[in-house]
C-alpha cells in the first residue's frame, strides 16, 4: 500500500512535469490532450474538478496515468481512462479528438503525432501535407458549390415562378369549377324536365302495352279453357261431368311409359289421390300434365335434348355415310361442332328492334337523350377539374426546399444503369427498377419525406411503399443528395435486400453560402 502511494507519487511528479510541458506551438498553457476551448478548465493554480462534477482532485493528478474521473475527464493526455479523449492539434490540417486509449499504442492516430508522445520520432507530422490535400479538395468542393450556386439560383427562380403560377392556375380551376357545377345543376334541372316529359309520352305506351298483354293473357286463358273441357268431354265417356279411373284406363296418352296399359301409378300421376276429377280439378292439376303429351301425340312437341344417353339411336350405316360425308367437306371430326337447329327455337327469338314511337314521343325521347348526354358531359368536366385541382394542391402541399429550388425537379426522371438493372428515379414521384433481363417495372418506392439529418433536412430524400420484398417487407428507397453542375444518379446500391441506396448530384443542393470552410482552421 505505502509502495503504491509512492509509486503514484512519482508517478505524480513525472506527469506534473508532462503537465506544464505546454505544447511549443501553443500560446494557452494547456495540459496535453486538451482542446483550447476546454483549456480554462484545467487551471494548474486550481483544483481539477471533473467534468461530470463527481468529484474535485489536486490539479497533479490531471495527466497522471492514474484514472481519478468517472468521465476520464482528468486524463486526457493518457490511456489511463477507458473513455478519456485525447485532442490533437494537427496545426496545419483539421484538429481531432481520438479516443485516449489510444495514446502510446505504437500507432499514429494524429497526423501531427503527438499522440505518440512517449516515442518520439515514431510518427512523423504530416498534417501540412494532408491539410494541404484536404484544402485543395475543399477549395475543388468551393468552386463546385459557387458555379452550382448560379444553377441554383436559377432553379430558385423558376421554383418560385412555377409555384405562383400553380397558385394561380389553381385559383383559375377553383372558379372554372364553380361555373361547370352551375352548368352542371342547369343540365340535371333539364333533363329532369325533358325525361319527365319522355316519362308522361312513355306512359302511354307502356299502358298500351299492358292492355294487350293482358288481352293476349285473357285469350290465352280461353284458349285454354276451351281446349281443356273439350278433352275433357272426350275422356268423359260418358259425360257425367266427372272423369274416372276406368275412363282414363283406355285413353293411350295416360299410358305415360308406353307399356300397352295405363297403371296404378299412372292414375296417381294424373289424379293424384283422388279416384276421379271433375272439370275444376282437371283445368288445374290433370290438364298441365296431359297437354304436353297430347301435342307430343300429335308431333307438335319435341322435348329439349339434353343428356348426351338422351340422343336418339342412330342407324349405323346412316353414321357411317354422315361422318364420311363431313370427312369429305375436309373437316376433322374433333374440330366439328355440332350447331343444334330447331325451327321452334327460330320462332321464340323476338326481333331486337326498337319499338316505333310517333313522332312527337320519338322527339320528346331523342331531347331527354341529349339532356341525359349532356349531363354525363358535365358531370365529366366537373370530376377532371376536381382531379386536377387535387394534383394542383398536393403539389403545392409539396417541400420543394426552403428557397423552392427543388419545384421545377418535381416529374424529372433520371436513369441509372448497372450491370443487371435500368434504375429511374421521377423526383418527387417513384423509383422504379427494370431487368436488363426483361420481365416487368418493379416498384422500389414512392415519394416519402426529406429524411435528411437535423440541419441538414435537404440532403436526403426518401421513397417509400414500393413493391413487396419477397418474404419482406415492402421495398424503400434512400436517395443522398450532393451539389452536382448537372442533375444525374451517380450510383445506386442495394446494401439491404430490398432496400435501396441512391446517389444523386444536382445543382439544387449547390449552395455557396452555408459551405462550411475546410482550411487551416484550428485552435492555435
Ligand atoms: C428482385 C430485385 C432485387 C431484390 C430481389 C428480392 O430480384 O428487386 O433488387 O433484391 O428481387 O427478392
Amino acid at each position: 500500500m505505502i509502495y503504491s502511494a509512492w509509486i503514484r507519487q512519482l508517478q505524480s511528479l513525472t506527469i506534473v512535469i508532462f503537465t506544464f510541458i505546454i505544447s511549443a506551438q501553443t500560446d494557452v498553457p494547456r495540459p496535453r490532450g486538451v482542446s483550447l476551448s476546454k483549456a480554462s478548465l484545467y487551471s494548474p493554480t486550481k483544483d481539477f474538478t471533473c467534468f461530470d462534477g463527481t468529484s474535485t482532485i489536486p490539479f497533479s493528478y490531471v495527466n497522471d496515468d492514474y484514472c481519478d474521473c468517472f468521465d476520464g475527464s482528468d486524463e486526457p493526455g493518457t490511456a489511463a481512462c477507458l473513455n478519456g479523449v485525447f485532442y490533437c492539434t494537427n496545426a496545419g490540417h483539421r484538429p481531432q479528438n481520438i479516443p485516449s486509449s489510444r495514446v502510446n499504442d505504437g500507432i499514429c492516430d494524429c497526423c501531427d503525432g503527438t499522440d505518440e508522445y512517449a516515442t518520439p520520432g515514431r510518427c512523423s507530422n504530416i498534417c501540412e501535407e494532408l491539410g494541404k490535400e484536404a484544402r485543395a479538395k475543399a477549395q475543388q468542393l468551393a468552386d463546385l458549390h459557387k458555379s452550382g450556386n448560379h444553377i441554383r439560383l436559377e432553379l430558385i427562380e423558376k421554383g418560385n415562378k412555377k409555384r405562383s403560377e400553380m397558385a394561380l392556375q389553381l385559383l383559375q380551376l377553383e372558379k372554372d369549377k364553380a361555373e361547370a357545377e352551375i352548368i352542371k345543376n342547369e343540365k340535371e334541372v333539364l333533363k329532369s324536365e325533358l325525361e319527365a316529359k319522355e316519362n308522361e309520352a312513355l306512359q302511354v305506351y307502356r299502358d298500351a302495352e299492358e292492355k294487350d298483354r293482358q288481352r293476349k293473357a285473357e285469350l290465352e286463358r280461353q284458349q285454354q279453357e276451351t281446349e281443356a273441357s273439350e278433352q275433357f268431354a272426350r275422356f268423359d265417356s260418358n259425360s257425367d261431368g266427372v272423369l274416372t279411373t276406368d275412363e282414363i284406363k283406355v285413353v293411350n296418352v295416360f299410358d305415360k311409359n308406353k307399356d300397352g296399359e295405363v297403371d296404378q301409378e299412372e292414375i296417381l300421376h294424373f289424379f293424384g289421390d283422388k279416384d276421379s276429377v271433375n272439370m275444376e280439378d282437371f283445368m288445374s292439376t290433370t290438364w298441365p300434365m296431359v297437354k304436353p303429351l297430347l301435342m307430343l301425340d300429335q308431333g307438335m312437341f319435341r322435348p329439349a335434348v339434353k343428356e348426351e344417353d338422351d340422343e336418339p339411336e342412330v342407324d349405323e350405316e346412316e353414321e357411317t355415310q354422315r361422318v364420311e360425308d363431313t370427312e369429305d367437306v375436309g373437316g376433322d371430326d374433333e374440330n366439328i361442332e355440332e350447331i343444334p337447329h330447331d325451327d321452334a327455337d327460330e320462332q321464340d327469338i323476338e326481333p331486337e328492334q326498337s319499338r316505333a314511337y310517333d313522332d312527337e314521343t320519338q322527339k320528346l325521347i331523342d331531347e331527354a337523350t341529349e339532356a341525359r348526354r349532356q349531363l354525363t358531359d358535365a358531370e365529366r368536366t366537373v370530376r377532371e377539374i376536381e382531379s386536377n385541382i387535387r394534383t394542383f394542391q398536393q403539389n403545392l402541399e409539396k417541400d420543394y426546399g426552403l428557397q423552392q429550388e427543388y419545384a421545377t425537379l418535381d416529374g424529372q426522371c433520371l436513369e441509372y444503369e448497372d450491370k443487371e438493372y435500368i434504375y429511374k428515379l421521377c423526383l418527387f414521384q417513384r423509383v422504379t427498377q427494370k431487368s436488363k433481363n426483361g420481365g416487368m417495372e418493379v416498384g422500389l418506392g414512392e415519394w416519402g419525406e426529406w429524411a435528411g439529418r437535423e440541419g441538414n433536412k435537404y440532403s436526403v430524400m426518401k421513397y417509400t411503399n414500393g413493391m413487396a420484398c419477397w418474404n419482406g417487407p415492402s421495398r424503400m428507397s434512400i436517395v443522398n443528395i450532393n451539389c452536382g453542375l448537372e442533375s444525374k444518379l451517380t450510383s445506386v446500391t442495394e446494401p439491404f435486400r430490398c432496400e435501396y441506396k441512391i446517389e444523386l448530384t444536382t445543382p439544387a443542393a449547390c449552395d455557396d453560402s452555408n459551405l462550411t470552410q475546410e482550411a487551416t482552421h484550428d485552435e492555435l
